[in-house]
């Protein structure tokens, strides 16, 4: 079969999981928010990498019932951990790509899983990126105040690669920057002082905002040093954790400080 006819029928063969990657406060010391990525399994095409699938479901507008299989699952989760004694100020985050915060329905659609399992909006994330919020404003801006209403908070994913100003981004209900990995790469490197400069500027301004920071890709002890030194609120990265499978997240959750 093709790649298409075997996404479509992903979600029934039950080829779809999702991974978590926790994220830490640098202050509070506590995992703050757990966010969920995608993973596909197929039994045709092994697996395929989400920089791959997810386009391609995006492009056939498969992302819609694949992003509302990826919130009910992550909502699910959340709930068997809160149920197991996790934090109940834990976070899940979850990926909204572009063609699912165009649709109308989008805010209906989260209200409607968050009630099926009885969860308080406070405790769902939705990361955006940030183009979206340009090149669709009105509709994007329609969205966000729609999900401000409900309680549900927005970040802005892999922020410092598109074109929007955070003279812009701050006039928006969001919540939260994520500062894309490409800048938190230099930041520690004694070679790239423009990173460097760049990511305490984001910071420094964010909190000027009102807005918290967090810091993806973060790989090193010298890059979580220096985010620490400069005010950056949460990392998220291989050093803190790799994305992990539900179960082993969970652990991680009960034995980290
Ligand atoms: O999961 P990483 O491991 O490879 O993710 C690659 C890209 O896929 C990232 O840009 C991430 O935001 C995106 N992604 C992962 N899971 C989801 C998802 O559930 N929905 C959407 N729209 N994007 C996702
Ligand atoms: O676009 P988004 O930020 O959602 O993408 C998250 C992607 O980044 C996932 O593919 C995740 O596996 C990956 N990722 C998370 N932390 C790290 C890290 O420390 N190093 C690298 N190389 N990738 C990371
Ligand atoms: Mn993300
Ligand atoms: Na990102």
């Amino acid at each position: 079969t093709s790649r298409i006819a075997a996404l479509r029928r992903a979600i029934e063969r039950e080829e779809l999981s999702l991974v978590y990657q926790p994220e830490l406060h640098l202050t509070q010391g506590r995992i703050h928010s757990v966010e969920a990525l995608l993973r596909w399994n197929s039994t045709d095409h092994g697996t395929v990498p989400p920089g791959e699938f997810i386009p391609l479901a995006e492009e056939t507008g498969l992302i819609i019932p694949l992003g509302e299989w990826v919130l009910d699952q992550a909502c699910r989760t959340l709930v068997a951990w809160r149920a197991a004694g996790a934090d109940p100020a834990l976070k899940m985050a979850v990926n909204i790509s572009a063609v699912q915060l165009l649709r109308s329905d989008l805010p209906d659609t989260v209200a409607r899983i968050l009630q099926r399992h009885a969860l308080p909006p406070g405790v769902l994330e939705l990361e955006l990126i940030e183009s979206v919020l340009m090149s669709h404003a009105e509709q994007a801006l329609r969205r966000l105040h729609v999900f401000r209403e409900l309680g549900v908070s927005i970040a802005v994913d892999d922020f410092g690669t598109g074109y929007s100003s955070l003279s812009y981004l701050h006039r928006l209900p969001i919540d939260t920057l994520k500062i894309d990995k490409t800048f938190i790469d230099g930041v520690a490197a004694p070679d790239d002082h423009d990173d460097a400069t760049i990511t305490s500027t984001i910071i420094a301004m964010a909190r000027t905002l009102g807005l918290a920071t967090v810091a993806e890709g973060v790989e090193t002890p010298a890059q979580l040093a220096f985010l620490q030194r400069h005010g950056c609120d949460i990392a998220q990265g291989f050093h803190i954790s790799r994305p992990l499978p539900g179960d082993d997240c969970q652990h991680f959750l009960e034995t980290a400080p």
